[in-house]
């Protein structure tokens, strides 16, 4: 028997130095600022805690209906699971998972970061969900470098690229990430994918993938796409990676003027090459941001221009102070993209 079944993925909604509003039901909360960080599943809800100061930013993660599919009638079926199985914390509902895991410090994070990721995609494959459109990754000290003189996120790469090289994940069908530092601590990844739906990656033509950056930049390449296109039948998203002053491979840009300028410019440029595939985002608007800052006093600078070039709904563009993975860079921005059609 077949039955129509709504089509839906993960979206955020962003809150300030507020409590969780659980009357929404997320299906995840991530609280960026705590002083204990983890992951923890609670009432249908993993909450996770990234490391960091007051007032807390939430994050809450929502199902969004982009169509209605014929098809099996089971996925209308499945209702809410979560659980938390070898440090995962997972949950998931109808065609939608989050997932998630936080490891404690390490002198060394390729190994850990190797097991982790690999549990990771496993359990989200095990639990029905093979298709990951986006992860994010945060890490303390990451421009700082381990006791054998690597730098953290170099060495946090090689062990996610082990993890998708063990399992025998292609460079072409790397999700959307964003790579970002935390003031304190060890790694904090997590990931939303989908039971039937492939996110179409979209590369950007003004930068090299970054799955082919030139070993310069550390032994192994970092894992992912500048973006993921999750299609419906009613509404297209596009998940923007974090995005900074890259061409090529190389760090454009000395001040904060010039770097957001070129930020702009790139994701100007991702935006093009996606609606050469999908004209549809050509009337599409960025309804989530998040902005990462590397000083406290380039703040008002970058918040006043991301605003101007890419309008969000009031609120939906949270900004972080926060390390970005190369030294150089002051400035990194992601975002999601919504067409209505
Ligand atoms: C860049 O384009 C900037 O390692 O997951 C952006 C998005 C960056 C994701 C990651 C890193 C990552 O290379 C840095």
């Amino acid at each position: 028997m077949t039955s129509s079944f709504k089509r839906r993925v993960l979206v955020p909604h962003y809150a300030r130095g507020t409590p969780v509003e659980t009357a929404h039901n997320p299906l995840a909360c991530v609280r960026y600022g705590g002083d204990e960080a983890g992951v923890e599943v609670a009432q249908g809800c993993v909450f996770m805690t990234l490391p960091g100061p007051s007032p807390v930013l939430y994050e809450t993660w929502h199902p969004m209906q982009i169509g209605e599919q014929q098809a099996e009638g089971t996925a209308s079926i499945i209702p809410r699971m979560a659980g938390k199985e070898s440090g995962i914390g997972w949950n998931c509902e109808g065609d939608v998972l989050f997932a998630a895991f936080w490891v404690q410090d390490q002198p060394e994070l390729c190994d850990a970061v190797q097991t982790h990721y690999e549990r990771l995609i496993t359990l989200s494959r095990q639990k029905g969900f093979p298709h990951i459109y986006r992860m994010w990754n945060y890490l303390g000290a990451i421009n700082q470098d381990n006791e054998y003189g690597e730098e953290r996120y170099r060495d946090f790469c090689r062990g996610r690229a082990q993890a998708f090289d063990a399992l025998g994940v292609e460079l072409t069908a790397l999700p959307a990430a964003t790579g970002i530092g935390l003031p304190a601590g060890g790694v904090a990844v997590y990931l939303i994918a989908h039971r039937v739906m492939q996110g179409v990656n979209v590369e950007n033509p003004s930068q090299l993938p970054a799955y082919h950056y030139p070993p310069r930049y550390g032994r192994r390449s970092p894992s992912f796409a500048r973006a993921t296109v999750m299609e419906g039948e009613s509404q297209t998203v596009l998940y923007l990676s974090g995005t900074a002053s890259i061409r090529g491979h190389e760090s454009v840009g000395h001040t904060l003027d010039e770097q957001l300028a070129i930020t702009i410019e790139t994701i100007h440029s991702l935006r093009a090459a996606a609606e050469k595939r999908f004209p549809c985002l050509q009337a599409g608007r960025f309804e989530s941001m998040k902005l990462y800052v590397r000083h406290p006093k380039d703040v008002s600078a970058v918040q006043a221009a991301i605003e101007r070039a890419f309008p969000c709904p009031a609120g939906q563009a949270p900004l972080l102070v926060a390390d970005i993975c190369r030294a150089e860079l002051l400035v990194e921005v992601e975002g999601i993209l919504l067409a209505r059609h």
